[in-house]
């Protein structure tokens, strides 16, 4: 039975990682989304899960499992489009695993063991969301969010914690070396992420400060810090440059999604924004624009969200959730957004660096009030009456 049970599951995991993905029908001429997930559980490779000797597992039955994968880093290396997924097993731990794909939207492929996570002197309890950022001083830097139980929770409170920066660094994403976590003064930390050039001979870092675990109350905001050296990485100051902001989709707070792409006419941010609703918190993704003379300088951010969940997007472990932390920018000029649904899976959406700033540039920003986007549609009908072809 168990032998009977493995050809099943191998035929099973084998169909999974081989199935094409298509675009879905006609898009709204910003990015195209696909038919498929890349990544789920049913990715995860049999050998994570499964005892396969048939004399110990008679049953052929999954001793470890895997809850989710999602939140995934991403970078093309070695002509491979690479991510580096977030994996949730059944026990509530995340860690780091690599998958890569020979065309960026399909046959993701797990690489044969889950990263091993090098080690600080105070142990990491759960990671996840890193961030690649291909820096040029010729690393490939990782950061991500590192969760501890407070040290100075009251007796008997089991879930307070705190977040913070966790950092490693490699040159071929086989070999990780661990550096310290990110010191910084403004609180706990998530959604850290490294800007790819040295600006003004320092290392640029996003941040995003927050007063407490979950809630960023006071804090918040997307910050930029600089640090000298990455082997000590001190953030003293982060000035916030993307606040949160009342009645819009980042009302409640927001973050950096993946390390921004340099373009001609700035560097282009995505990020996710987080609003409550009745049914609990809605994070959808934004895009926004820096200068290249001034990195702290926002020059455009179009109103409203790039992407929110759609069908089934819409639902899984936390729902109504979208949240990116990678993306690739190929050597054509096609741009490979990777996202996850609801904690739940990834997906790809693509879209091209042309396309991707023109909507930067020329989609209207919040006017903040209904009439202000009464406005706009207005001007937008007025100049469309004036097309005569
Ligand atoms: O559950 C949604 C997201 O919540 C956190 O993100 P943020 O700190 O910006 O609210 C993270 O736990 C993230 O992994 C998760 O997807």
């Amino acid at each position: 039975m168990s032998k009977k049970r493995l050809i099943a599951l191998k035929n099973a995991h084998n169909k999974t990682i081989t199935q094409k993905n298509q675009k879905e029908g006609l898009s709204n001429g910003i990015y195209e989304r696909y038919q498929n997930p890349i990544l789920t559980p049913s990715h995860v490779p049999l050998e994570w899960k499964y005892d396969l000797d048939s004399s110990s597992n008679k049953f052929m039955m999954q001793r470890i499992g895997v809850n989710a994968v999602f939140n995934a880093g991403a970078i093309k290396w070695n002509d491979k489009y690479i991510v580096v997924a977030r994996v949730e097993g059944w026990d509530r731990k995340s860690f780091f695993a690599v998958a890569e794909s020979p065309n960026g939207v399909d046959n993701f492929t797990f690489w044969k063991n889950p990263i091993t996570l090098p080690q600080t002197e105070n142990p990491d309890v759960n990671v996840y969301d890193m961030r690649l950022t291909q820096h040029e001083d010729g690393w490939i830097y990782g950061v991500f969010c590192t969760e501890r139980k407070d040290p100075n929770a009251p007796e008997g409170d089991t879930s307070t914690a705190i977040s913070g920066a966790g950092i490693v660094r490699t040159k071929n994403l086989v070999d990780w070396e661990r550096l310290p976590d990110l010191i910084s003064n403004a609180g706990q930390q998530r959604n850290v992420v490294l800007h790819p050039e040295f600006v003004g001979g320092k290392y640029a870092i996003y941040t995003r400060p927050q007063d407490g675990f979950i809630e960023v109350g006071g804090g918040g905001g997307i910050g930029l810090g600089f640090v000298d050296s990455m082997e000590n990485p001190i953030v003293k100051e982060e000035t916030i440059i993307n606040n949160k902001e009342y009645h819009t989709i980042y009302e409640l707070k927001n973050g950096l999604g993946p390390a921004p792409i340099k373009t001609s006419e700035g560097w282009l941010h995505m990020a996710h924004g987080v609003r409550n609703t009745a049914a609990g918190l809605r994070y959808t993704l934004y895009v926004f624009m820096t200068s290249l003379d001034d990195v702290s300088k926002v020059t455009h951010i179009p109103g409203g969200y790039f992407m929110a969940p759609m069908g089934e997007e819409r639902i899984g472990d936390v729902s109504n959730v979208l949240f990116s932390n990678g993306w690739i920018l190929d050597d054509d000029g096609a741009v490979y957004i990777y996202y996850a649904s609801s904690d739940t899976r990834m997906h790809v959406a693509t879209s091209t660096l042309d396309c991707l700033v023109d909507y930067a540039i020329n989609t209207p920003p919040d006017g903040f009030r209904s009439e202000k986007s009464v406005e706009a549609i207005n001007a937008l009908i007025l100049k469309n009456s004036k097309i005569t072809q």
